[in-house]
């Protein structure tokens, strides 16, 4: 059975695990092929409300299989059928992705974790857009992320210098929600996914497809989205709940379940 990407559920959490510690996670096609079906089993699960991505062993994730033998093939080919799938995935998935971050995230691994939604990283975790230092340009969506995440000057600098920056340093950037102690991400991470599998599941849906979609829309256009998605929204059996709940100064209990067919 292939391991290369551990799964476990708990909590309204699916929680996976790069697993290939030995190349730092180094992305090849049986991640790939096993971080595609993990995320399939998540969708199709109605108790899924909430996804965890990490890396086993000393690292989060090296990019790319450098040991795979690269060069001479058609690289963008790999990016068509692997990389770009993937992060469309993760940006179109209606559940939320955190991602922690521990030891080096490095080329689309970095990349890999800037396509999930929350990210939390040990406070002297190391990132950076290797890609540079053997010829290549950031992929995985990198030229999108580091000037929307970062600003344009901090994305420049970070893909042509290749430089490292601290956990610490990436979050005060703004290209991740946050830093903790080293040792402390994933039990952060955890406490994330499990505290977003409470919540209403359907609104965090809509609003991750609003934020996904925005940066091609102006603000006209973008208006008249969330008019649409708050109608959906204001549909669900978790808005009724807050709004309960609010009502009865309780805490409110969502279920994370769609509108009921019909109404
Ligand atoms: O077709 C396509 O796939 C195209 C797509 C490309 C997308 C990309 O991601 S391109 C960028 C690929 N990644 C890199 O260039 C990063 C390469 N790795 C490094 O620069 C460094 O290893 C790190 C900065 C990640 C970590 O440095 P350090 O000093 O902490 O660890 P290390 O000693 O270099 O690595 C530890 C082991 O992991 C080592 O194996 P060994 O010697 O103990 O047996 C090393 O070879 C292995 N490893 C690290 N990165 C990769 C890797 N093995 C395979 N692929 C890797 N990317």
């Amino acid at each position: 059975m292939d391991e290369s990407v551990l799964v476990e559920r708990a909590g309204g959490v699916h929680r996976l695990t790069l697993n290939r510690p030995d190349k730092i996670n180094a992305l090849n096609d049986g991640v790939f092929e096993a971080l595609g079906a993990a995320l399939d089993a998540a969708q199709a699960d109605e108790a899924c409300r909430a996804i965890l991505l990490m890396g086993a062993g000393r690292g989060f994730c090296s990019g790319a299989d450098l040991t795979g033998g690269l060069p001479g093939r058609d690289l963008g080919a790999a990016l068509e059928r692997s990389y770009n799938p993937l992060v469309r995935r993760l940006r179109g998935l209606p559940l939320p992705v955190v991602c922690a971050v521990h030891g080096v995230a490095a080329g689309a691994g970095m990349n890999l974790a800037l396509a999930c939604d929350i990210v939390v990283a040990g406070r002297t975790a190391r990132f950076t857009e290797a890609f540079v230092r053997i010829g290549l340009v950031p992929d995985a969506g990198g030229t999108w992320f580091l000037p929307r995440l970062a600003g344009d000057a901090r994305a420049r600098g970070l893909a042509m210098l290749g430089d490292e920056i601290t956990g610490e340093q990436a979050a005060a950037w703004g290209l991740i929600w946050g830093a903790v102690e080293d040792g402390e991400e994933a039990a952060e991470g955890e406490r994330l996914a499990r505290r977003l599998a409470e919540l209403p599941t359907q609104a965090i849906a809509l609003m991750k497809r609003a934020f996904t979609e925005a940066g091609a829309r102006t603000l006209d256009a973008q208006l008249d989205v969330e008019r649409d998605l708050q109608r959906e929204a204001g549909a669900t059996p978790d808005f009724q709940e807050g709004v309960a709940a609010f009502r009865e100064k309780r805490p409110a209990r969502f279920t994370g379940r769609p509108k009921e067919s019909g109404s």
